[in-house]
């Protein structure tokens, strides 16, 4: 059996985090090439990605994750359903740049956004991953974080790349790693990075007993954040798929976990 490799792009990794819709480019053209060295390599490839500046500020904003509210109790410039559409319409816009760099390194993909074939959200959600199972061969399949229908009272709520790369690791067939590409660190760390150190601070391997709590930028972040990453990797590990965090800003590191070679990051083990 081929083996097949689960792709996180952080969202703070390629976009910067707190200007409202900005990518980075020089970042996405990095991964799209690791990316491709690993198809290159014969590995089939899932690639999810977060939402970063193009879905946090504005899904925070009209308080999207947490569904249905009054009419006075978000900002009055736009509804909620108005904020619904406009961050489906951001996340694909975001979703394009990706593409589009997968394009520039001959990565033949096909995005399925998952407001399309979702529906709830947390790693319990429903959706049918038939069409991840059967991509051809050389083919990508990517999707992203992005805002689903939910059951009532919410109605509408945030799905978490978070949540999807949980149940596609764990769910399709062959499924050897999962890797998290990571923006301003080198896996998960001791205490927050403060650019004293930030080096030393890194947990090269961790259990579940250890006990983590991430900080989370709650004024920024509508999902989980590190934390949230942190707990659907080892619900993964104990799946037996490896998983691993690394950053996605250092050289070929993303690649190189990805073809299971020996990488400077953090493994979450079972
Ligand atoms: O960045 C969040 O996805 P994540 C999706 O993977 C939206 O947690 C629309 C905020």
């Amino acid at each position: 059996m081929r083996e097949r490799v689960i792709i996180k792009w952080g969202g703070g990794l390629i976009t910067e985090k707190d200007k409202m819709k900005t990518v980075r480019t020089d970042i996405l053209d990095s991964l799209a090439n690791q990316l491709e060295a690993c198809v290159t390599q014969g590995m089939d490839v899932v690639l999810v990605h977060g939402a970063g500046s193009f879905g946090h500020l504005k899904a925070r904003k009209y308080r999207l994750a947490e569904g249905r509210q009054t009419r006075d109790s978000v900002p009055p410039n736009m509804t909620q359903d108005e904020a619904v559409e406009a961050v489906r319409n951001d996340m694909q816009e975001l979703n394009q740049y990706v593409i589009d760099a997968l394009t520039k390194y001959d990565v033949s993909a096909v995005s399925l956004p998952p407001h399309l074939w979702a529906r709830n959200t947390g790693p319990n959600f429903e959706g049918d991953l038939t069409m991840f199972e059967g991509a051809p061969r050389g083919i990508v399949v990517v999707t992203h974080g992005d805002v689903v229908d939910c059951d009532m009272p919410e109605e509408f709520g945030i799905l978490s790349g978070d949540d999807l790369v949980y149940r596609l690791a764990t769910e399709l067939s062959g499924v050897q790693r999962l890797v998290f590409a990571m923006g301003g660190v080198e896996g998960i760390l001791s205490e927050p990075p403060n650019g004293v150190n930030d080096a030393s601070k890194l947990i090269e391997t961790m259990r579940i007993k250890d006990g983590y709590e991430g900080e989370h930028m709650s004024e920024i972040d509508v999902t989980g954040g590190i934390g949230l990453k942190v707990e659907r990797g080892f619900q993964t590990a104990a799946h037996g798929v490896a998983v691993h965090l690394v950053s996605g800003e250092i050289e070929m590191r993303v690649r190189d976990a990805c073809l299971g070679h020996e990488v400077r990051g953090t493994t979450l083990l079972p």
